[in-house]
């Protein structure tokens, strides 16, 4: 079968295989940090660019390229750029697109150091942001200016699980000749495929979904273009964002069992989503499942299913959050996410806690906030789980 058509399952198995002497079944990991050349004619030919094969494996190397292949043909993209973790996919992206005296057009509840790094690092080569609810689509357009180099957003965006109209948004960014720049970590590529809907860049924390067994740290970008993939390539290159050929390795195993680790931990998410919002004590639930999530039909329709992340306040606010977190036995007690076992963590006081009171406060993220990332145990343990914890409050 021609590997262009195989539908997603398949290319998850075979997609970006790599052929080797021996007929090796899986990717080998090629723990080099450099390759030879025949001579010195054809090493200024890899150089030059004029022959492909690898140099060096900050350039490139054949173990993280079958990843890059992979993901790249699962996001239906050109190609991709696998780099050191999430954030190094994060800076290569804003490295790579954004100068000096440049501005960015951004949802207020992303990933709290993709945001905080703007507004701490990014000031000083002289970039500005606007941070906006950027699920109320007017917003973007609104806060565009004459120095605006890209749009980024995540969807669903952590932790609020706010929904992105991401086809609305592209169009409002190749109107005013801008990038789109989408974050797809919570759903992976299995359940959204942002190039499809118009945006011209994707990325990753691989460290999640794709890799899903929480033993690698690891991100990647994909590039709908060529020029793109080229611009990106070279700044985490340059850079020295990429990731080592053994974390690819892991990335790209973990990679295999995507669909299968998803539909269970979904079916699983469905279940505590929904028990959550019918208990007591529970003030409010946020998951793309549930009819009560403010843009339940837009999720609908952008994703292939509700995923795996659930947020919820209780009604005892923070106080009772935290008798909750210290008294679930079964979920681990850790950020992070998208992997096979249970999470559970506060964004205020753990992944969100370098935002301003104020910024976390306008972005939805309140301090009462639990994030809990569902795993593929058994659904009954992980609900009495909840329900003791619950109890005890
Ligand atoms: N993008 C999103 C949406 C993320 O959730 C994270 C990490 C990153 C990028 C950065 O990836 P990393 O460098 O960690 O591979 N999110 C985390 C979280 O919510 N808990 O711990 C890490």
């Amino acid at each position: 079968m021609k590997k262009d058509t195989m539908r997603f399952s398949s290319k998850l198995i075979h997609a970006g295989e790599h052929k080797d002497q021996y007929g090796s079944a899986i990717v080998p990991i090629y723990q080099t940090s450099t390759f030879a050349f025949d001579n010195a004619e054809q090493g200024a030919r890899r150089f030059a660019g004029e022959e492909s094969g690898y140099i060096y494996t900050r350039i490139g190397n054949p173990t993280i390229k079958a990843l890059e292949k992979t993901v790249a043909s699962l996001e239906n993209g050109y190609d991709g750029i696998a780099t050191s973790s999430g954030m190094g996919a994060v800076s290569t992206v804003y490295m790579a697109l954004l100068s000096n005296g440049a501005h960015i057009v951004s949802h207020d509840a992303i990933y709290g150091p993709a945001r905080g790094i703007i507004e701490t690092i990014f000031p000083k080569f002289g970039v500005e942001a606007t941070y906006i609810d950027a699920s109320k689509i007017e917003n973007i357009e609104k806060s565009i200016r004459p120095n605006t180099k890209m749009i980024y957003i995540e969807t669903p965006a952590n932790p609020t699980m706010d929904i992105i109209d991401i086809r609305a948004t592209a169009e409002i960014a190749h109107k005013h000749g801008l990038p789109l720049v989408v974050d797809n970590t919570f759903c992976s590529p299995y359940l959204q495929r942002p190039l499809d809907l118009g945006a011209d860049i994707v990325l990753h924390s691989m460290t999640k979904f794709i890799n899903g067994h929480a033993d690698v740290v690891g991100g990647i970008i994909v590039a709908k273009e060529k020029s793109y993939y080229d611009t990106l390539r070279s700044v985490m290159v340059n850079l020295g964002f990429n990731i080592d050929p053994h974390q690819a390795f892991l990335a790209h195993r973990g990679l295999k069992t995507l669909a299968v680790r998803i539909d269970r931990a979904q079916e699983n998410a469905i279940k505590v989503a929904d028990f959550l919002e019918k208990h007591p004590k529970v003030a409010w639930v946020k998951f793309p499942g549930l009819k009560s999530h403010q843009h339940y039909e837009l999720g609908k329709k952008q994703m292939d299913g509700p995923g795996c992340m659930i947020s919820f306040e209780l009604k005892g606010g923070l106080t009772a959050g935290k008798v909750l977190m210290d008294n679930v036995e079964f979920a681990l007690l850790a950020v992070s996410l998208g992997g096979v076992e249970t999470l559970i963590q506060h964004p205020a006081s753990m992944t969100h806690s370098k935002m301003s009171k104020e910024n976390r406060f306008k972005a939805g993220i309140t301090d009462g906030l639990v994030r809990y990332s569902v795993g593929i145990e058994n659904i009954e343990d992980i609900i009495e789980d909840l329900e003791q914890a619950l109890n005890k409050i």
